[in-house]
């Protein structure tokens, strides 16, 4: 060989080195560790063990809420899927074998037979959760008793998943326990959310309801319906159906009205508001086929191309204040997200009409235009009564926003953007740091966890001003058959940032308990995939 193909060959394995599997220790995933992590917790080493089958939830207040009474069927439920995921046979020898060797360890302190379920405020079976609902829950595991205790639903929501994580199958692998502990836990954002895209592809109900699980268990709390965009139409309208039985990709791929409200209600009850996003004036090809009328015909009819949303029809508007209307009753969330982001303003140039209104209406400029589109869209949600979130560029664009207008960051880089819409008063969510379709090698939840949302320049009343952030998940490559693993656990991460203290920032301790929050999702259903590497659930 000569030289110079032994510097390639070397130069080749050095290239591999870094996939070459190195002998090692797995991660040792934690045991009953929650995630996201609580604000304070105290841990003891005092344990109960728990079986399933002689455990109950004790409803102390309320008991009539069947909010909260559904809430605790669920869990103990998903405390029982847990016991199932212990062997039948080792079940039955382990319970007489073991008591011997529980009753020489210190720290066993019994069975842990109930839990009291506090909840000391009011429950309305009507109650939708919202941007203010308060979410603070405790729960006091003593060697007396077991509680959990919060003012709200929403807290006691919270404080059962918490709970269900406490729970842990222990290293005999067949018994159950829970340690005594104390702990006092609130979110450090109101706005935790993901973005689900179903007009890229079409996503099952059954999976948008595995998602909404797996939102639960991480205490994620709004769904930010993505539901239509150029490639397809699924929203069937009462009022318009033509948009979903020409803009939908095929007549089973779409969401009826009775589908969005199984969908609504499904998340209401777990405390998660729903939030639809009819994006305009881009991304709204899929509305053309029904109604060509609204979109741009980019250098005029002739040229046979649609862009945006034509801003000089009255049409447009009629279209949108009509649909928006029938939106606001089907989604009972105060806010719809308008959009606003990637206007192609090209096309609007290539357009004669347009030029002309712009002339007529004293319009200098495309940003100008698209300020003028979003300004009337507002005035139509504001006259529903409902309030909006906007994509950046709506800002950047210097539109006139109403001050309960949120505006979602999504570019980069992002620290600049959030310094200047909190400077300017305005609420801001962050999603820059959270696009789940970006991937990296394996481990890539890291550069999720890394994201710190107040790392921009600005004083307190700004911070104060980050109501949260979002995953986003837009679905060009991705359907029914990976949606769940590409989420999941990678939206943990930034599940974590949203709820947990700022200074909870160690990625090796995050590791391990990941590791367990992904076996714990897993053994619920969830086909969240293997956060780190090499492993196996207990
Ligand atoms: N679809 C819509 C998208 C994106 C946006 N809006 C997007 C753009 C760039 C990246 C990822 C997603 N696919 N409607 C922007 C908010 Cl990198």
């Amino acid at each position: 060989m000569k030289f110079s193909q032994l510097t390639i060959v070397a130069l080749v394995l050095i290239g591999c080195e870094s996939y070459i599997e190195k002998p090692g220790p797995r991660y040792v995933a934690t045991k009953g560790e929650p995630w996201p992590k609580p604000q304070t917790q105290i841990k003891n080493d005092a344990y109960f063990v728990l079986r399933p089958q002689f455990f109950e939830f004790q409803v102390k207040n309320n008991a009539k809420c069947t909010l909260l009474h559904d809430a605790v069927l669920r869990y103990q439920s998903i405390i029982s899927g847990l016991y199932e995921s212990v062997d039948e046979n080792l079940k039955f020898v382990s319970h007489q074998h073991h008591k011997k060797e529980w009753l020489s360890d210190n720290n066993f302190i019994g069975h842990l037979e109930s839990a009291v379920v506090n909840l000391s405020g009011s429950c309305d079976d009507n109650d939708y959760p919202s941007q203010d609902m308060k979410e603070n829950y405790s729960i006091n595991i003593t060697p007396d008793n077991a509680e959990i205790q919060s003012s709200t639903i929403w807290g006691i929501l919270r404080g059962l998943e918490t709970f269900s994580q406490l729970i842990y199958i222990a290293d005999d692998y067949v018994s159950l326990r829970i340690n005594t502990t104390s702990i006092s836990d609130y979110p450090r954002f109101a706005h935790r959310g993901l973005l689900l895209d179903t007009s890229r592809h079409f996503i099952p109900v059954k999976k948008m309801l595995e998602n909404l699980d797996a939102m639960a268990y991480n205490k994620l709390n709004v769904f930010h319906w993505h539901i239509v965009d150029d490639q397809s139409f699924p929203y069937v309208s009462r009022k318009y159906p033509e948009l979903s039985e020409q803009g939908a990709y095929k007549p089973s791929q779409v969401y009826t009205p009775a589908v969005m409200q199984q969908i609504v209600e499904y998340a209401r009850v777990r405390g998660i508001r729903v939030i639809p996003e009819f994006d305009t004036p881009g991304h709204t090809r899929s509305w053309g086929v029904a109604h060509p009328e609204v979109l741009t015909a980019c250098g005029g009819n002739l040229a046979g191309e649609y862009g945006p949303m034509d801003p000089s029809k009255v049409e447009t508007y009629n279209l949108l204040a009509g649909l928006l209307g029938e939106v606001s009753e089907t989604f009972p969330d105060q806010y719809i997200h308008l959009g606003g982001d990637e206007v192609d303003f090209d096309c609007w140039e290539s357009n004669a009409n347009i030029s002309k209104f712009m002339k007529k209406e004293n319009i200098t400029d495309y940003k100008g235009l698209e300020s003028y589109f979003v300004q009337r869209v507002i005035n139509i949600v504001d006259a529903l009564k409902a309030k909006s979130i906007v994509w950046e560029e709506v800002f950047e664009n210097g539109v006139k926003l109403p001050t309960e207008t949120i505006v979602q960051v999504w570019k980069g880089p992002w620290e600049q953007t959030m310094s200047e819409v909190t400077l300017s008063g305005k609420t801001a969510i962050l999603s820059s740091c959270w696009y789940l379709d970006h991937l990296d090698s394996y481990g890539d939840w890291q550069k999720f966890y890394n994201c710190e949302p107040y790392n921009f320049t600005g004083v307190d009343s700004q911070k104060k001003l980050v109501l949260g952030g979002e995953a986003c998940m837009w679905a060009e490559v991705v359907n029914e058959f990976n949606v769940i693993s590409r989420v999941w656990p990678r939206a943990s991460a930034a599940a974590e940032k949203l709820w947990s203290a700022e200074n909870v920032t160690d990625i090796k301790e995050a590791t391990l308990r990941l590791e367990e929050h992904v076996c714990r999702m897993n053994r619920r259903g969830v086909g969240a995939q293997p956060p780190s590497g090499p492993g196996f659930c207990p």
